[in-house]
Formats: structure tokens, sequence, C-alpha cells
């Protein structure tokens, strides 16, 4: 299979999702595409089933979802996918335009991207499912306040008066997103200005319309 789309005409979207009710690295990525406004094909692979690493792996060199085709390029890995649809759709602006507004939505949208792994492993996404709050830990009441610190941080920041972290929608709430959907089905406490910042993302168009369709699914995982 030729490794690049360049000079082939070649511009189609593809991007392979898992699905919609269990994939937090692939609902980053579509919303990521979603804010670009171009058409795109969605491929739907069921996770955690007999036939899902065979299925991913005919998409992605990596074995993981989501992955993005480009023509025949493929890139993989929900950020590399975010900064090359920045790339691809400057006009789209995914990214804050001023500069430090921009490094500090890139740091904390990595911080996203590297971190948290009490918050994901003991509040797995689940996003039709309402859940009790795993037992109390401190590495787990760290990853919750730590992520409430970044969104009133950002806001009071480099909020522009705007409902998202940096004002507009940016990839940095592309990355918060499937916090948003785990801290909807364990209901942790938050304070005011965390919860404001839950109902801007879950009242989100592009949100809303992937909720919908993971309601819609008909695959259930007993222990996501
Ligand atoms: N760092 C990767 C992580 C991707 C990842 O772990 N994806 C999971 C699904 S959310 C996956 O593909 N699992 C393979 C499987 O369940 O077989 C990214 O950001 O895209």
């Amino acid at each position: 299979m030729a490794q690049t789309n360049e000079g082939t005409g070649d511009d189609k979207l593809t991007l392979v999702i898992g699905n919609k009710n269990y994939s937090s690295w692939s609902l980053r990525a579509w919303l990521a595409l979603e804010m670009t406004g171009a058409p795109f094909e969605e491929i739907v692979i069921p996770l955690d089933r007999e036939e899902t690493a065979a299925a991913i792996a005919a998409h992605s060199p990596s074995r993981r979802v989501p992955v993005l085709k480009h023509g025949a390029f493929q890139v993989w890995d929900s950020l590399a996918i975010a900064e090359y649809l920045a790339d691809l759709f400057p006009a789209a602006a995914l990214w804050p335009s001023d500069r430090q507004a921009r490094a500090r939505a890139r740091t904390v949208t990595a911080e996203m991207h590297a971190g948290f792994a009490t918050l994901r492993k003991t509040m797995p996404m689940d996003l039709r499912a309402r859940r009790a709050l795993p037992p109390k830990a401190p590495a787990l009441d760290a990853d919750i306040a730590r992520i409430c610190e970044i969104w009133q941080d950002c806001r009071e920041h480099f909020g522009q008066d705007g409902a998202f972290l940096f004002g507009s929608a940016s990839i940095a709430d592309a990355f918060f997103a499937p916090v948003v959907s785990r801290f909807a089905t364990y209901r942790p406490q938050l304070s005011d200005a965390a919860e404001r910042y839950v109902a801007t993302i879950w009242e989100w168009p592009a949100m809303q319309s992937w909720a919908a369709a993971a309601e819609q699914e008909p695959w259930h995982i007993e222990n996501p």
C-alpha cells in the first residue's frame, strides 16, 4: 500500500474509531475532525470482541484506534491526528490563535494525553452508564482535583468570556471531553466552575451527536 497521498489526488478522510460508548481516545480525534467541518467517513470497530484485534489491525499499524486515513496516508494516535488536522485545516483554528494561549492549550492537552492513569483505570468511559463513584483513594482525588484546576486556570486566564477552555472550542476541549463523560457516569463532587464546564461540553453539538450515536449502539461491554 502506498504510504502517502501526495500527488495522488485522493484527499478522502476516513476516521477509524472504537465504539462510541466506550472509546475515549476515539472521541478526542472525532471531535477534532468534526471541528474542521470537513466531510469524512467513519468506520466503527466494536471493542473487546473476538474479532476486534484483527479488525483494528486491518487499518492501524499501532493496533489501536483511532486512526485517520487521508487517502492512502495514515495517522494514528489521537494527538497526532489532532495536530495533523490543525495543519491541514488552518482556517478551522483548532488551536487558539494567540501564541501563549496555544502553548497552554498544547500543554494541558499533552498533560491529558500522557497522564491521569488512575482516573482512566478506575473510571473507564461508559457514556450511557450511571455508576457509583469508585472507593475514595488519594490518587483518584488528586487526578480529579488536578483536572478541575486545569479547567479553572484555562478559563480564568485564556477563556476570553467564552464557555470553552480557550474561549471557543479547541483541541484542548476535545481532549477533556471523555473526562466530562466519565464525570457524568460517576458523579464526583465538583466545584461550580467545573460543573459549568461539564455542562458546556455536554451541550456542545458535536458532543451531543457523539452521545446520541453511543446511545443507539447495540454493543455492551461488561467491564470496560
Ligand atoms: N495513545 C493512543 C491510545 C489509543 C488506544 O489505546 N485505543 C484503544 C481504544 S480506546 C484501543 O485501540 N484498544 C485496542 C483494543 O481494544 O483492542 C491514542 O491517543 O490514540
